[in-house]
């Protein structure tokens, strides 16, 4: 479903958009019925990085794994104090991830559709990569807050270009945890990013920057909204303190054209032999990797950025190594 003109403007100025009644009740009622599916075949005890506490090294792995495979991630509050599941399975997911558009026949076949395609393309991405899916829970009272975050600092390209495309599957509203966006904060750049280093270790390169939580506008949708958001966006979601689940299917693009280049330091990388794939490829008929608006016009892509913001030397402290082990309990995003 491909934006209009008066969209796309108002996407660029807040580098957030709402697009009501997206995906039809038949759309919805499908994907969240496939994720129930897949939560009913899924065996918690398999996963042995649970069972005990201190085996933070698996835990890494198989969050790093998780960009190549069809993962299950815990809600933090679903352990007792001595690590055992304290809830049922279906309360106890925070989210499946990260590349159930490819790997999910139902997920890949919604990622893929013709809908999605010409979303993409009237954004302006020439050859768009989606390199990262999820679909989020948010479960009744246990649905862990998601702390203010930039898509961009965690999915990088040179030069940046992530968009995130996050389709409500219920309702969400401030009771159970919808997301909060921060108007216009794309436009001061990418504060951090979240790095890989060669022995897999991850850490952010920065601090974040203070936010007020006043500042930030409640995004309240309803079910089949799809909600755009800019990869510098900053935006958040809170706990879920109601009785009702928040379910979404987050999917993330990047320019995959030539001139456009995956980070190699990213957190997420593709196992040998599963590369990304791209929804569509009009790079080459374009003749320039760097990007043009669809239909020919002369309007930049609309996932430009401003690039990596400056941070006053003091700001740039040593962060703290961020460990994978808690990003299983809860996702860094
Ligand atoms: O669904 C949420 O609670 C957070 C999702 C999010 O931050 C994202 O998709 O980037």
């Amino acid at each position: 479903m491909a934006l209009t003109p008066e969209q796309l403007e108002k996407f660029q100025e807040d580098g957030f958009l709402v697009v009501e009644g997206f995906a039809s009740p038949e759309e919805v009622a499908e994907l969240k019925r496939r994720g129930e599916e897949l939560v009913a075949g899924w065996d918690p005890a398999s996963i042995s990085i649970f069972s005990t506490r201190d085996q933070t090294s698996k835990t890494d792995s198989y969050f790093l794994n998780s960009a190549s495979a069809i993962s299950f991630f815990f809600e933090e509050k679903a352990f007792d104090k001595e690590g055992q599941l304290a809830v049922p399975k279906e309360r106890a997911v925070n989210k499946i991830g990260h590349a159930m558009h490819d790997l999910d026949p139902v997920f890949r076949r919604w990622s893929r559709s013709p809908k999605v395609a010409a979303l993409a393309q009237s954004l302006g991405f020439l050859r768009p990569l989606p390199v990262q899916s999820m679909l989020i829970f948010k479960q009744p009272f246990v649905g862990g807050e998601v702390v203010p975050h930039q898509d961009s600092s965690f999915l990088a390209t040179s030069p940046l270009s992530c968009v995130g495309t996050w389709l409500a599957l219920e309702d969400a509203t401030r009771d159970n945890g919808c997301l909060w966006t921060l108007l216009g904060s794309h436009h001061e750049g990418v504060h951090r990013r979240f790095l890989r280093a060669p022995d897999g270790s991850v850490s952010f390169d920065a601090d974040s920057p203070s936010f007020e939580d006043s500042q930030f506008v409640p995004v309240e949708v309803k079910a089949g909204s799809l909600v755009l958001l800019h990869g510098a966006n900053v935006h958040r979601s809170g706990e879920n303190t109601g009785p009702q689940s928040r379910h979404a299917y987050a999917m993330h693009v990047v320019e995959g054209a030539p001139g456009y280049a995956w980070h190699s330091d990213n957190w997420l990388q593709r196992r040998e032999g599963m590369p990304f794939q791209p929804l569509y490829d009009h790079s080459a008929a374009s003749g320039s990797g760097s990007g043009s608006a669809s239909g020919g016009s002369k309007r930049p892509p609309a996932f430009v950025h401003a690039g990596i913001a400056r941070r006053p030397a003091a700001a740039v402290q040593a962060a703290a190594r961020h460990s994978a082990a808690a990003a299983v309990g809860r996702a860094p995003y």
